[in-house]
This record gives structure tokens, sequence and C-alpha cells, in this order.
């Protein structure tokens, strides 16, 4: 899907819808240049980037019924979570491992990105592990909502479970068996590939014989669909109709946005080792965030002005959410011999236990 979507879809977007999803875009971008900086000043051990990936995850995050529908993210999916309702503080937090930290109280490494109240699932390093899991997830919710048990929410309520990944990870054993379980079972699920060409340093042709992962979607007799990944209104477009799809009980769909990571594959990386400067500058040039500017200038919903006011607050946000994580304390080292997950109310039924 192209810009050829474009009509269509900013019809059905108001102007506030497009200028947040711009500011979400522009928010996760600022926070990511900031954590490189850290980085590269010694402040932080570590960042992975979702530089490049916005439009994909920021367009598919605008699509879903964001804090009810399951998202189980993959460790770029820094935009997606932003979108969803992580803060830059909450972010700078894991960054620095601060005690507070919302996902785990610093445990996890940064970009494992899991809040309950947001309903995102914290996930595992090893990748694709994430995929059955929100599948069984999806499972979870059409047998509850089919035998109308009670939940946290509604339980007529349409939900679904989203989960992304890299097209490298599509070779694990555990996305076909996720793949496998949503086109059985034709379950609320979409699982969103996000095609950046790499996976570390083995390029895309290396890690497959077919040129797109979403062809494989009839392997599993599900819908699938490739989209441009740097084009936000397409994945957005894209991503409606995955998900009425998924509420409407006629399955699951695999997304497959073509995109491409514009920095190394993380803050140990050193991607002039199996690419070419030419290369990276090519992409740049078809940067989203620049591009959904564009757009949003050429149909009067945003002026140079505008943009720079927005700029200006996101920067004045990132510093804000840098000077809080400074300045919170930092655990105990007696707290590294402390549960790992928090103690859970034994009174509270399975599905409401809450951290006590
Ligand atoms: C099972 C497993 N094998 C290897 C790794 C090391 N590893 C971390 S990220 C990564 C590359 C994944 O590439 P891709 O799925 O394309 O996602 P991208 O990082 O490009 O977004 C690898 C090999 C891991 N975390 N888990
Ligand atoms: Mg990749």
């Amino acid at each position: 899907m192209t810009t050829n979507a474009l009509p269509q879809v900013l019809a059905h977007l108001d102007e506030q819808t497009l200028l947040s999803m711009y500011w979400m875009m522009l928010l996760s971008r600022k926070v990511d240049e900031r954590a490189w900086a850290l980085h590269r000043q010694s402040k932080i051990a570590f960042h992975i980037s979702a530089m490049g990936q916005e439009a994909t995850q920021v367009g598919a995050a605008f699509a879903i019924h964001r804090g009810v529908d399951y998202v189980h993210p993959y460790y770029r999916d820094l935009a997606l979570c932003l979108a969803v309702g992580i803060t830059p503080t909450d972010f700078m937090m894991s960054l620095y491992a601060k005690t507070g930290e919302y996902s785990s109280n610093a445990r996890q490494m940064p970009s494992h990105f899991g809040a309950k109240h947001l309903n995102i699932i914290s996930g595992s390093a090893p990748v694709a592990t994430q995929v059955p899991q929100a599948a069984g997830l999806a499972f979870a919710i059409k047998y509850r909502q089919q035998n109308g048990l009670v939940d946290r929410h509604d339980a007529s309520q349409p939900r679904l479970a989203l989960t992304c990944l890299g097209e490298g990870s599509t070779s694990q054993g555990e996305w076909h068996e996720g793949m496998n379980w949503a086109g059985v079972h034709k379950l609320p699920f979409i699982c969103l590939v996000q095609n950046n060409a790499y996976a570390i340093s083995v390029p895309v042709e290396s890690q497959m014989a077919i040129a797109n992962v979403a062809d494989r979607a009839a392997g599993y007799g599900i819908a699938g669909v490739v989209v441009d990944g740097n084009d936000i209104l397409a994945v957005y477009a894209v991503m409606k109709v995955a998900v009425e799809r998924a509420y409407n009980g006629d399955g699951a769909t695999l997304v497959e946005a073509k995109t491409y990571r514009i920095v190394p594959h993380s803050s140990d990386d050193d991607d002039r080792s199996y690419r070419s400067r030419e290369e990276v500058a090519s992409w740049k040039l078809r940067d989203p965030i620049l591009r959904f500017r564009e757009v949003l200038m050429a149909e009067g919903v945003l002026t140079t002005d505008a943009a720079d006011t927005m700029d200006r607050r996101a920067r004045a946000e990132v510093d804000a959410a840098q000077a809080a994580a400074e300045a919170a304390p930092s655990p105990e080292p007696e707290d590294a011999l402390g549960a790992v997950y928090a103690p859970l109310d034994p009174e509270a039924s399975p599905h409401e236990a809450t951290p006590s």
C-alpha cells in the first residue's frame, strides 16, 4: 500500500489525531536521540533504537484500542510504547535503572517494555518468544468472550492481541508455532513484522529465500499484507483493516512493514562493518518523520511555526524526563536479593491479581 490511500485515510482522521500521530513520532525520535547521546557520554549502559521505524510503530498504535488491546512488543518498539502510554520519564528511568522504574523496578534491561496498566506485556530477550505468548493471549481473549467470563474490562468489548518482531526473528521456530496457532483458532491477533532489512549484520536476503515475510501468511491460513513502513498513513490504513478483522471474529493478520533502521542495531553495534554509508544516507532521505511532516504541511494541517514549537516542546519533555531519572535514587545493592516479581495478593483471582 502506498500514499494512494492518502485521501481515504485523511478523511478518516481529524486534524487533532494527525497532529498527535506526528507528535508521537517526534517525541520518540527526541527520546531516542537523547538516549544515544547519554550512552556516548557513558551515563547509561545500553540503548536500542526505534529510529527510522516510527511510522510503522505509531501508525500501528493509533489503529488499535490503546490500553484495552494487548500489546506484546519487541525491544525496538519505543515509539509504539510511547504512543500506547509509556512516558519519556518511564523510559529514562529504565535507561538509568533507577528505583521505581515502571516495568520491573529496574531489574529488566531497558526496552523490555512491560506495563500492566496499559496492557503492555513484558517480553524476554530471546527473539520471537513473544509470538506464541501473544497468540495465547488472543486465544484467552476469544475463549473468555465466548464463555462470557468477566474480565477487568467489559467482556463484550472487542479486543485483540498485537505483537511485533523483526524480519530476522521470523526464522525462529516460535514464530511459526504462534502463527499456526493463530490460524488454526482464527484468533483476534495481529503480528506486525517490522522488516528493516537487517538482523544485526545479517541482510534479509541471507535470512529468507522469498521476497516477503507476509507471503507466508497463506501457509497459516491467515491474511497477509505488505505495507510501506515509512508511510504512517498507509500503515494506519492496513492496521485498521486488520483490527476490524480481529474484532469481527474473522481471524488473524500478518502485517509486514518494509522499513529501515537508520542507526546501528544497538549502542554496542558498529554498522560500518556490514552496510555502506551511501545506503544509510539514501534511507535517511526517506525519513518517516520528515515525510509525514511534508504531508501534513501540504494538507494545511501543520505550519513551520507549529512544527518548530512541537520540536521545542519535545526537547523540553526529554530534558525534564532525563532530569527526573537522574534525580531518582538508585537501588541498594541488597535489593538484588529480593523477589524478581512483585509479590502477588494470594486472595486475588488469577485474573485480578495485582502487585501488593
Ligand atoms: C533466540 C535469540 N537468538 C539471537 C538473539 C540475539 N539477537 C538479538 S536481536 C537479533 C536480531 C534480530 O533481528 P530482527 O528480528 O530483524 O529485528 P531488528 O533488530 O532488525 O529489529 C539477534 C540475532 C536473541 N536475542 N535471541
Ligand atoms: Mg531486522
